[in-house]
């Protein structure tokens, strides 16, 4: 591990910092998923296939996440075991939990030192660390019952702020999608379709709700992003747009041979969300616990599913980079 010059909190991978260095894409990975969302040990064996998968497409992987007290860019394939095996006791680490993990608060029952960053999270730390691409499954939105609950995803809020364009597979429906989208623009992040007009739905590629903008090639994504960020670059711009600013989103729908009907997901999401009422989840747990129900309920069908659009989504993810890289 290299420290990095960036900031004295973060650990630089040397792989990642000579890539980053010489202006070679890197691709971001987060961790929530291997401790949160998927049980041992596939959570383990995909993670480090996701990583194969960057590589293979040209990037370099960083996985992200807090260890011994440190943010770490890039991790050992024994640092992702231990995220792997901890599972639910490493903290889950949204944006407002990493000062605490960085001074060496222990979470209640978490095992010290250690954070499995959510796409907030991972966004900040890729940002720090100077990586532009993020490639993830499905990211936090507004909950079902927002109006009572006001169960609002930071994801969104960071996407709203930072500077890192993320590659998922759309918005799963333990979530409404739809005001998920309606908090989006009203913070301005662009939300692309990967060769799709619609919205992805996560296991199945068609929500029912549009995109701002389909784009069929990684090259125009990659001009998007440089579009986006050139205005914050102040000038003339700067009395009104100077400033970070903030991320894209870009759905990548499943690949159709590995895509489940809605309708069975539907049930199962349903009862899950009937079980969270049931036994008073809320906060940070409920994401975790609708995740585990799903792929109770489906018989690990799901989890083949998330596995696969992961990987697809590290491809995406990585030609992005290549492109974008290309372009600077
Ligand atoms: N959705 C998934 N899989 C996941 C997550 C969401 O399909 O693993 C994780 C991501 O790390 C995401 C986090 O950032 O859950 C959102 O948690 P919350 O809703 O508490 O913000
Ligand atoms: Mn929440």
């Amino acid at each position: 591990m290299t420290s990095s010059a960036l900031n004295p909190y973060l650990d630089l991978d040397p792989e990642v910092a000579d890539a980053l260095a010489d202006g070679r894409p890197v691709v971001a990975l987060e961790s929530t998923i291997i401790s949160h969302g998927m049980p041992w040990p596939q959570n383990v064996a995909t993670a480090l296939a996701v990583q194969a998968e960057v590589r293979a497409a040209g990037a370099v992987p960083a996985t992200i996440a807090v260890i011994d007290g440190r943010l770490k860019a890039g991790l050992t394939t024994d640092q992702i075991d231990r995220l792997g095996r901890a599972g639910p006791r490493v903290a889950k680490a949204s944006r407002r939990d990493l000062p605490f993990l960085l001074a060496g608060c222990v979470a209640p029952g978490s095992d010290p030192g250690l954070g499995a960053t959510t796409v907030a999270a991972t966004m900040i730390v890729a940002a720090l660390a100077g990586i532009r691409l993020f490639a993830t499954g499905g990211i936090g939105g507004v909950h079902r019952g927002a109006a009572t609950s006001f169960d609002v995803s930071a994801d969104l809020l960071e996407l709203a702020r930072t500077e890192v364009a993320v590659v998922c597979a759309g918005v799963k429906s333990i979530l409404d999608i739809g005001l998920t989208l309606e908090v989006l623009e009203t913070h301005g992040v662009p939300v692309i379709g990967y060769q799709t007009d619609r919205l992805p739905a996560f296991f199945s590629r068609d929500s029912g709700f549009c995109v701002d903008y389909r784009l069929d090639d990684a090259a125009s994504i990659a001009r998007v992003m440089r579009a986006r960020w050139s205005l914050g670059a102040g000038g003339l711009a700067s009395t009104w747009a100077a400033g970070p600013q903030g991320g894209l989103l870009i759905a990548n729908p499943i690949p159709v041979e590995f895509s489940m009907p809605s309708a069975l997901m539907e049930g199962a999401i349903t009862a899950a969300l009937a079980d969270a009422e049931a036994q008073g989840v809320r906060g940070k747990r409920i994401t975790p616990f609708l995740l585990d129900r799903v792929n109770a309920l489906t018989g690990g069908h799901s989890l083949a599913a998330n596995i696969e659009l992961v990987l697809n989504n590290a491809r995406l993810a990585a030609a992005v980079a290549v492109a974008f890289s290309a372009q600077g």
